[in-house]
């Protein structure tokens, strides 16, 4: 039985799939991938309900530990292999930490227009299909939202949020691909952090679709 099991939806869309092997790729940890097709059905469902609460990925199944939510195991990856030994996922400066923490916790629970009209299947997964009908009112002003965030945290000089990269990098490039994949305007640096964080070798494997480099 390997040590490291994460488990991932089989069209390689999900952005939370990519978090969470993100964080155990820039560990070099060894780890299993399973894909599943969503919604998980039969015996698996009934295996992952009882061990994990929820049969939902990325879930991430470490000896007899089962856990979903690509913050909780972005967490639980970094305080189990913790640095020097490992590579850090978060940053060690707390009020950075913090920053991260709360880009992370937004693009979870924010933009949801843009994120409905400007879907990662646009450009993840096996025949990505860039959208590029007009953003509605709602999706513009999350858009713009996105843009100046992201423009107030990464220097123009940077490609990534703080001195050194974070897990938190893959989270906010991925949430300013939605609007370069797709045609829209973002300024010059942030489509270069977004080219300079799809380059980092974290995330090779996800987007070459679970296989190994
Ligand atoms: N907030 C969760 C989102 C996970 C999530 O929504 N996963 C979707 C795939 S992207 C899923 O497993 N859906 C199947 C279901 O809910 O039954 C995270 O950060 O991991």
């Amino acid at each position: 039985m390997p040590e490291l099991t994460l488990y991932v939806e089989d069209q390689w869309v999900s952005p939370w799939v990519m978090h969470a092997m993100a964080a155990l790729e820039e560990k070099k940890l060894p780890y299993v991938v399973e894909p599943v097709t969503l919604p998980v059905a039969g015996e698996l469902r009934a295996e992952l309900l009882d061990r994990a609460g929820l049969a939902k990925v990325p879930l991430l199944r470490h000896r007899d530990h089962w856990c979903t939510e690509s913050l909780a195991i972005s967490e639980y990856v970094a305080e189990t292999f913790p640095a020097p030994a490992y590579a850090r996922l978060f940053p060690a400066n707390l009020a950075e930490r913090a920053r991260a923490r709360q880009v992370m916790h937004w693009l979870r629970t924010d933009l949801f227009a843009l994120r409905a009209e400007r879907p990662t299947s646009g450009f993840l997964g096996e025949a990505p299909a860039p959208v590029t009908a007009p953003l509605s009112a709602e999706a513009r002003a999350q858009a713009d939202t996105l843009v100046r965030v992201a423009g107030q945290f990464v220097a123009p000089e940077r490609t990534t949020l703080f001195a050194e990269w974070c897990i938190a990098d893959v989270d906010l490039a991925l949430a300013l691909r939605r609007l370069v994949a797709s045609g829209e305007p973002v300024p010059a640096h942030l489509a270069a952090y977004v080219e300079a964080t799809w380059a980092r070798p974290c995330m090779q494997r996800f987007l070459a679709r679970g296989a190994r480099a």
